[in-house]
């Protein structure tokens, strides 16, 4: 066939999936090869990735993609979730397991980090947020590191990096995904050498960064042996899984917000040059780096991580329960009228959820909610009202009004969560696709190989393929009075 075929591996925070694409110069065709879980693994004291299982897993899926139709892929390219990264010394060598950005060894840090650079001061030099997640205090947090003691020849590269330095030998630190480490300046897109110098972190554990859609090398030859595979470029697609995301979201040219809807909610825009204001700080705003030379201006909002957590804890205690029934139970629940503020840092950690959730509740003065169908509505309406809160501040800081809401991901699966989201912003919400962050990797590649020119061609693409599906607003009197109650509990800075 004259079409282009490439291979996707999407490495998520609760799962990962190998899809080939074959494109065709008008649509993208996909396929899921290979499906697995990403479970890390508490090691002693602290909580990390099974990369050598996270690495099997690729190459089970490089392996499956060479039964595509009308031929093999030519390329392949990984992307994952942000912030976590692995060393590599001079010998090639992984030295140590990564670190699960929910690891709580950088939450002392932080302070002597402030202390070397104000919290305000950081926001203006790279226009990252400050959480204890961020790369900059995983990597302060390594004394050998910082210590310079066996730091000589060491290399540290962001997940999707790693994986592609052990698929073809070439080291490179891509854009996407090393803006979300904290470390880099978002006007000039290098790494910050002010912070690093002030942090004593090495600016040899850097290597020059590489845009989005670039060639790195070929598979190594043993990999192509064992996988019994032919040929394939290594290419970095876009490295950051929520970069991936935004890229492939279906938009035309009313102003819009998106939300990555997966572990995490991440919902934001794309803007030209950062916003490095105190409103936009002082709103949780991340400036990350995007496709396209866009700036992807975004909160992170603990999104369905609070339900994945809560699932967890009720299947330990010996009731497992589906998505599907989880939204059963939802539906089934009085008014709930509890909220929680889903982009509070309280909920980072793994365990207990319900039972905090209770807390938050308890500790704000509302009503607790005590039965699992009450916690789940708290969770699902209290997202949707964080959303909205979101866009107010994003139309703020835009200055303009969004016309819709597009929402790609895993998490449009909760089809009880899209309509409130409508309901609550009272905008109408363009769902889909549902493997927005695949498809983007795959139509950076295709950038890659020359086949389309620009976002705005690949976005058309992903239009034509995918059609989405659109939900309109509801009840919208009644939201607007809930949200007026929610914003009297969880305040912040007004003015711009
Ligand atoms: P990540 O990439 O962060 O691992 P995904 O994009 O795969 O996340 O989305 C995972 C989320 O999607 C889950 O937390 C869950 O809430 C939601 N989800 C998955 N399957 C279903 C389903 N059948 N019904 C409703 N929600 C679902
Ligand atoms: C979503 C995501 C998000 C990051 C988080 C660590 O998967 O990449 O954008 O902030 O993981």
């Amino acid at each position: 066939s004259q079409s282009l075929h490439m291979l996707a591996v999407d490495f998520g925070a609760s799962s990962g999936r190998a899809v080939t694409g074959a494109f065709n110069g008008r649509t993208l065709t996909v396929n899921e090869v290979h499906r697995f879980s990403n479970e890390p693994v508490r090691l002693g004291d602290h909580f990390h990735w099974d990369f050598l299982r996270l690495f099997h897993e690729l190459k089970q899926g490089i392996h499956a993609s060479r039964r595509m139709a009308g031929g093999a892929p030519v390329s392949v390219a990984v992307d994952t979730w942000g912030v976590d990264y692995g060393l590599v010394d001079a010998k090639g060598r992984l030295a140590g397991n990564p670190y699960h950005y929910r690891d709580l060894r950088t939450e002392q840090v932080m302070p002597e980090v402030f202390s070397a650079i104000p919290e305000k001061e950081l926001f203006r030099m790279t226009g990252i947020r400050s959480s204890s997640i961020n790369t900059i205090y995983q990597l302060y947090a390594e004394e050998k590191v910082r210590s310079g003691y066996g730091a000589d020849g060491l290399k540290m590269l962001m997940m999707p990096d790693l994986f592609h330095y052990y698929l073809s030998g070439v080291m490179a630190n891509e854009y996407t995904i090393a803006s979300t480490s904290g470390l880099l300046d978002p006007r000039s897109r290098t790494w910050h050498s002010g912070i690093l110098n002030t942090l004593s972190i090495p600016e040899s554990l850097f290597s020059e960064i590489v845009m989005p859609g670039t060639m790195l090398g070929q598979l190594r030859q043993d990999i192509r042996e064992e996988l019994q595979v032919p040929d394939m470029a290594v290419i970095a697609a876009a490295g950051h899984d929520t970069a991936a995301a935004v890229a492939s979201v279906p938009a035309g040219a009313a102003p819009y917000a998106f939300i990555s809807s997966g572990t995490w909610s991440l919902m934001g825009i794309e803007l030209d040059q950062p916003a490095l204001s105190d409103y936009s700080r002082d709103s949780l705003f991340s400036n990350e780096g995007g496709a396209g030379g866009k700036i992807r201006l975004l909160k992170n909002i603990m999104g369905l991580w609070l339900l994945q957590e809560c699932r967890r804890t009720w299947a330990l205690e010996g009731t497992p329960l589906t998505y599907d029934e989880l939204t059963e139970l939802a539906l089934s629940a009085p008014e709930n009228g509890s909220y929680i503020d889903a982009a509070d840092a309280v909920f980072l950690p793994p365990g207990g959820m319900p039972q905090r959730i209770r807390e938050y509740c308890r500790d704000s003065g509302q009503k607790v909610p005590e039965s699992r169908a009450a916690i789940v509505r708290c969770i699902v309406e209290s997202l949707a009202l964080q959303y909205r809160q979101t866009l107010d501040e994003i139309e703020k800081l835009a200055g303009e009004r969004m016309e819709h809401i597009h929402i790609v991901g895993g998490g449009i699966q909760n089809r009880l969560l899209c309509q409130l989201t409508a309901n609550v912003t009272g905008r109408p919400v363009i769902a889909g696709p549902v493997e927005a962050t695949a498809i983007g990797n795959l139509m950076m590649q295709a950038l890659a190989h020359g086949e389309v020119k620009d976002l705005a061609e690949i976005r058309q693409v992903v239009l034509e393929s995918f059609p989405p599906e659109t939900y309109l607003p509801e009840d919208a009197a009644m939201w607007e009075e809930r949200y007026q109650q929610y914003v009297k509990l969880f305040k912040r800075q007004e003015t711009v």
